[in-house]
């Protein structure tokens, strides 16, 4: 079972004008700051760093104003740590009369592979526009270049593509204004760790800087609001920033936009329009219920929950009325697949299972703060208790102690810790589980998200294991940190780090929501 580009352009969806209003009522302001970048620097190559680069200082930015460029000269600005903002500087010629245009491209890079990449040579499966660079023309100088566009970056490279042979350009008074829906985080932080402090301040630059207008997933690339990443950044800012008005705005968004079958989509689109992406995967779906009560119980806004109950349960009754047969097994499908993970290298059935579980669980508290009639919670608890027979005893090898996946009865890691998290066995059980996990299949291979490696590390957490998931905390986002992260990634599969779901690594997004979870982690457990 795996996710690739979907289109479904047949789909009808809602646009719930009384729920789109809310959403615009629940608009929360963007702060800014002025920043300036802190020295020149080049790339060099450096083995520890990802693919191979890194860069070195050679030149303090104040004599940015003295260096005067040519053809196919460059600089590369350095604004010491990753922001999301404009950017701005001026630019003016010396020596003749301008007797050309000044041609200079401009790039924006999260991380210092990127300043080596060639964007004529992309050629992945998502779009090209991604990458972060313009080619412009100015024709008088000086002038002051303001790009209307919001870049995430920490290093602006400034290409000259040519000046003319009498004269040449100086740049100056580069600044960026920051933007971020961030404010005022939680100060105390308790861990003594210097490394976990670290990993830590990491998780919460990564988490403000995909605070916008929504919780984008991230300010690269996709710059939009999925649901999956969504659920995490909520626990992550009630653990910090504790912004629930946003939290509230994101679930109004999508309430409002479902399919007319009830389905959620897995994303939606909020600039300066609102739109459904027509994208369907059953586990994101499923997720909003979770968002909406993780939400209730961090705000105890019941009047939330009675809008949008509605649309969680019509949500659910898509899934258990066409999912789940007569003797608590289930049929998932293609045509709504899970995500789980981008890595495609493992069976997802048992995984996906094990979320219709675990979003089930929260659905039926919700049911209970709605109070509703006993003979109509009947349905879902039913549900509830004859799926997770099914799971006890059909898809446990009781003599492995471990669940099984798919036809080929596959033991992978994301069954057991989906399984887990879903509570299907006690404390005890689950912690034996965890223990074989660990013994069997650890090292962890082939899993390729800094969101799938969360839920591995939410799950030695919840069954006691602290210095398991303390070690996978060191190794996996401590390993970006190593690599030279300054927030975390979308995509990190730690045996082979230039790995990309998109068929080249341009597009990757270096700044991702669903990396941000130390923040969570490390509040909850430690
Ligand atoms: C990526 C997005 C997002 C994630 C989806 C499934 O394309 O950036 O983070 O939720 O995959």
């Amino acid at each position: 079972m795996s996710f690739t580009f979907q289109i479904n352009s047949d789909v009808e969806f809602n646009h719930n004008k009384k729920l789109l209003d809310k959403a615009e009522d629940n608009v929360t302001e963007l702060y800014h700051e002025v920043k300036t970048p802190q020295q020149i620097v080049t790339v060099e190559k450096n083995k520890q760093k990802l693919d191979g680069i890194g860069v070195k200082k050679i030149a303090d930015i104040n004599e940015l104003a003295k260096m005067s460029l040519g053809r196919n000269e460059r600089v590369i600005l350095d604004f010491g740590d990753h922001y999301v903002g404009r950017f701005s500087i001026k630019a003016r010629s010396i020596g003749s009369p301008m007797d050309a245009p000044l041609t200079v491209k401009l790039k924006f890079a999260e991380l210092p592979a990127e300043l080596e990449q060639k964007s004529e040579d992309y050629d992945g499966w998502l779009s090209k526009s991604w990458m972060q660079e313009e080619i412009l023309h100015l024709d008088q100088l000086p002038a002051i270049i303001k790009l209307p566009r919001r870049y995430s970056f920490r290093y602006v490279e400034l290409s000259v593509i040519d000046t003319s042979p009498k004269w040449k350009t100086i740049f100056s008074e580069p600044t960026l204004l920051t933007e971020s829906s961030a404010n005022n985080h939680l100060k105390e932080f308790k861990v003594k760790d210097a490394e976990l402090k670290e990993i830590y301040k990491v998780g919460l630059k990564t988490l403000e800087d995909c605070m916008q207008d929504v919780f984008e997933d991230g300010p690269k690339r996709d710059r939009r609001l999925w649901i999956g990443d969504l659920r995490l950044q909520a626990l992550a800012n009630y653990a910090s920033f504790k912004n629930t008005t946003l939290v509230k705005r994101c679930l109004y968004l999508f309430a409002a936009m479902t399919a007319k079958d009830g389905r959620i989509p897995a994303n939606v689109f909020a600039g300066h329009s609102y739109a459904p992406d027509d994208t369907f995967l059953l586990d994101y779906s499923l997720f909003f219920t979770s968002i909406l009560d993780d939400y209730v119980r961090e705000t105890e806004d019941y009047n939330l929950l009675d809008e949008l109950f509605p649309i969680a349960k019509k949500q659910m009754d898509y899934v258990l009325d066409r999912f789940v047969n007569k003797d608590g097994s289930i049929n998932l499908n293609e045509d709504y697949p899970v995500f789980i993970d981008w890595s495609n290298d493992f069976s997802k059935e048992t995984s996906g299972i094990a979320v219709i579980v675990y979003s089930l669980k929260q659905f039926n508290h919700l049911l209970k703060l709605q109070k509703v009639e006993r003979s109509d919670q009947v349905k879902y608890i039913n549900n509830i208790e004859k799926i997770i027979d099914y799971i006890k005893n059909h898809l446990f090898d009781k003599e492995r102690g471990l669940f099984l996946s798919g036809t080929n009865h596959e033991i992978n890691i994301a069954s057991q810790v989906w399984m887990v998290l879903a509570g299907i066995f006690d404390k005890k059980t689950n912690k034996k589980i965890m223990q074989k996990m660990v013994t069997e299949l650890f090292p962890i291979k082939g899993i390729a998200t800094p969101y799938m490696y969360h839920h591995i590390t939410e799950a030695l957490f919840q069954v006691g294991l602290e210095e398991e998931a303390v070690k996978l905390l060191k190794s996996y986002w401590g390993g970006m940190i190593r690599l030279g992260a300054d927030t975390y990634w979308e995509a990190f599969e730690p045996e082979n780090p230039s790995y990309s779901p998109y068929g080249s690594s341009m597009v990757n997004s270096y700044c991702h929501a669903w990396g941000c979870t130390p923040v969570y982690l490390i509040k909850k457990y430690l």
